[in-house]
C-alpha cells in the first residue's frame, strides 16, 4: 500500500531541497505535483482540496530556520498535513465498552472482512483488556458464515452465540443479548450480514439490529483495496447506522491508499484498527502518524526538522529564563514570547497540546480569552520606538496616552472585565494603568 504515493511524492520532495529560499512559485510548483500524485493515489477530490489548501499558506509563510533547508520544512509541513488528514496526532480513542455487556456492532458489505475482523477484535479485547467477549452471527445469507464465525472464535480463545438454525438475525441479536446479560459477558460482538453491493432491504436489516441491540460501537469494516468505492460505501452506511468508527481491512495489500488518506476526511469518522492479513493477530489499532510516515518514508527529514525547531524553541526559552533571573526581562522578549504562541498554533493551539483540557479551553472562551488578546498586545508593544520596548520606563505620559488611544488599552491592564491572562499578568511589565513613572 501507498508505494506509488510515496515514489511520487519523494520525487516532488528531491525537487525542492537543496535550493536557497523557496519562493511562492517553487512551492505552487510542489504542490501541483503533490496533487497530481494524490489524485493519482486514488484520494477523494475534496480530501485533495483541502490538503493543498492547508498545505499552501502554511509553506509560503514558513519562516526559514537555519539549520534546516527549505525543501525539509515542506516535507514536514505535508507531513503533518498528512497527519491531520488521517485523524490527527492524538492518542487513538479507546472503544467505549466500559459498561458490560457492552454491544460492538460491524457492518459492512459482503467480503470486507467483518468476520474475520470481529474474530481479530474479539482476540484483542480478551488478551489485552482482559474482556470476557461473546461473538454472535447474524449473517443468516451465507450458509458457512456462521461456523466461520465459529471457528475464529475458536483461534481467538471467546465463545460464540451457539447456532440455531432458522432463525432470522433480529431474533438471534435478541437472543445474543440476553446471553451476553445472563453469561456475565463484558462484550458482545454482532457479525452482521453483508451484501455485495449497498441495497436498502441490507440497510433495513441493519437498521433494525442497531435498534434492537444500541450498540455502544458501530463499526464499519471497508476493504482499503476498493478505493473510492469505500469511502462511498462508508458515506452511504454512515447516513443510515450510527456508525463510531471505521476499520480499513487489506491494508497489507498493494492498493494505492486513495481510501485510507480519504475516509476519515469525507465521513468524519475515526479509522480505529487496519487489517493487515488474514490471521487473526492481523489487527493494528490506527495510528495516523505511523500512517503518514509510511506514506512520505521522510521519517529522518521529519524527526531532524522536528528537532531543529525544539532546539530553537528551547535555546529561545533558556535566554529569556536568563534574562529574567537577571531581571532583565524586557517588552521586546514579552513581543517574541506571544509570538512564538501564536506560532504554536496559538492559545487554542498550545490548549490542545495538553491533555484533557477541553474544559478550560471553554471557560476560556466563555472568559473572551482568545489568540485577539495576544495579538493585540505584540501590536501595543510593537508600536513602541526599540528603544521604549528595552525600557518601558522612558515612556512619556503623553506617549503612553498615545500608544493607549492608537491601540486601545483599555483592554490591557486588568481594568473591570478586561482578561486577564494567567501568568502573563494583567497588563504588560512597565505599563501599569497609572502615570507613576512620569
Ligand atoms: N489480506 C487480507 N485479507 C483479509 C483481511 N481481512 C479479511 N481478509 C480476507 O477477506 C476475505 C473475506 O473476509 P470475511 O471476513 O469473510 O468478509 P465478510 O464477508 O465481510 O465477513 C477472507 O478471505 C479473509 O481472509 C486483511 O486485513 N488482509
Ligand atoms: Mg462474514
Amino acid at each position: 500500500m501507498f508505494d506509488a504515493l510515496t515514489d511520487r511524492l519523494g520525487k516532488v520532495f528531491d525537487g525542492l531541497t537543496g535550493r536557497g529560499a523557496l519562493s511562492e512559485k517553487d512551492v505552487n510548483e510542489a504542490l501541483r505535483e503533490i496533487r497530481v500524485a494524490l489524485l493519482e493515489a486514488d484520494v477523494a477530490l475534496s480530501v485533495v482540496k483541502k490538503f493543498i489548501d492547508d498545505v499552501r499558506p502554511k509553506a509560503i509563510g514558513e519562516s526559514v530556520i537555519k539549520s534546516i533547508k527549505p525543501g525539509q520544512l515542506v516535507v514536514k509541513i505535508v507531513h503533518d498535513t498528512l497527519v491531520e488528514t488521517l485523524g490527527g496526532d492524538e492518542e487513538p480513542e479507546a472503544l467505549r465498552i466500559d459498561s458490560p455487556p457492552a454491544v460492538i456492532m460491524m457492518a459492512g458489505l459482503q467480503g470486507s472482512g467483518k468476520t474475520t475482523t470481529t474474530g481479530k477484535l474479539a482476540k484483542r479485547l480478551k488478551e489485552q483488556e482482559r474482556k470476557k467477549v461473546l461473538v454472535a452471527s447474524l449473517d443468516t445469507r451465507r450458509p458457512a458464515a456462521m461456523e466461520q464465525l465459529t471457528i475464529l472464535a475458536g483461534q481467538a480463545g471467546v465463545d460464540a452465540l451457539p447456532i440455531v438454525q432458522g432463525q432470522l438475525a433480529p431474533d438471534i441479536a435478541r437472543r445474543a443479548m440476553q446471553a451476553a446479560k445472563f453469561g456475565g459477558y463484558d462484550v458482545l460482538m454482532l457479525d452482521t450480514a453483508g451484501r455485495t453491493t449497498l441495497d436498502d432491504q441490507m440497510m433495513n436489516e441493519a437498521a433494525e439490529i442497531a435498534a434492537i441491540a444500541n450498540p455502544n460501537e458501530t463499526l464499519l469494516v471497508a476493504d482499503a483495496l476498493t478505493g473510492q468505492d469505500a469511502v462511498e460505501t462508508a458515506k452511504r452506511f454512515h447516513e443510515r447506522l450510527p456508525l463510531t468508527g471505521l476499520v480499513l481491512t487489506r491494508m497489507d495489500g498493494d492498493g494505492r491508499g486513495g481510501a485510507a488518506l480519504s475516509m476519515r476526511s469525507v465521513t468524519g469518522l475515526p479509522i480505529r484498527f487496519i487489517g493487515m492479513g488474514e490471521k487473526i493477530d492481523g489487527l493494528d489499532v490506527f495510528d495516523a502518524r505511523r500512517i503518514a510516515g509510511r506514506i512520505l518514508g521522510q521519517g529522518d527529514i521529519v524527526s531532524l526538522v522536528e528537532k531543529a525547531k525544539a532546539e530553537l524553541d528551547q535555546n529561545e526559552a533558556e535566554r529569556v529564563a536568563r534574562k529574567m533571573a537577571k531581571g532583565l526581562f524586557d517588552l521586546e522578549d514579552y513581543a517574541g514570547q506571544l509570538r512564538q504562541m501564536q506560532r504554536m498554533g496559538g492559545l487554542g493551539g498550545l490548549m490542545e497540546l495538553m491533555p484533557g483540557v477541553k474544559n478550560a479551553k471553554q471557560q476560556m472562551a466563555a472568559a473572551g480569552i482568545d489568540d485577539k488578546v495576544m495579538k493585540r498586545k505584540e501590536a501595543i508593544i510593537m508600536s513602541m520606538t526599540p528603544k521604549e520596548r528595552k525600557k518601558p520606563e522612558v515612556l512619556q505620559a503623553s506617549r503612553k496616552r498615545r500608544i493607549a488611544q492608537l491601540n486601545a488599552l483599555k483592554n490591557l491592564g486588568g481594568g473591570p472585565g478586561g482578561p486577564k491572562l494567567p501568568g502573563l499578568g494583567g497588563g504588560l511589565p512597565g505599563l501599569g494603568g497609572g502615570d507613576k513613572k512620569k
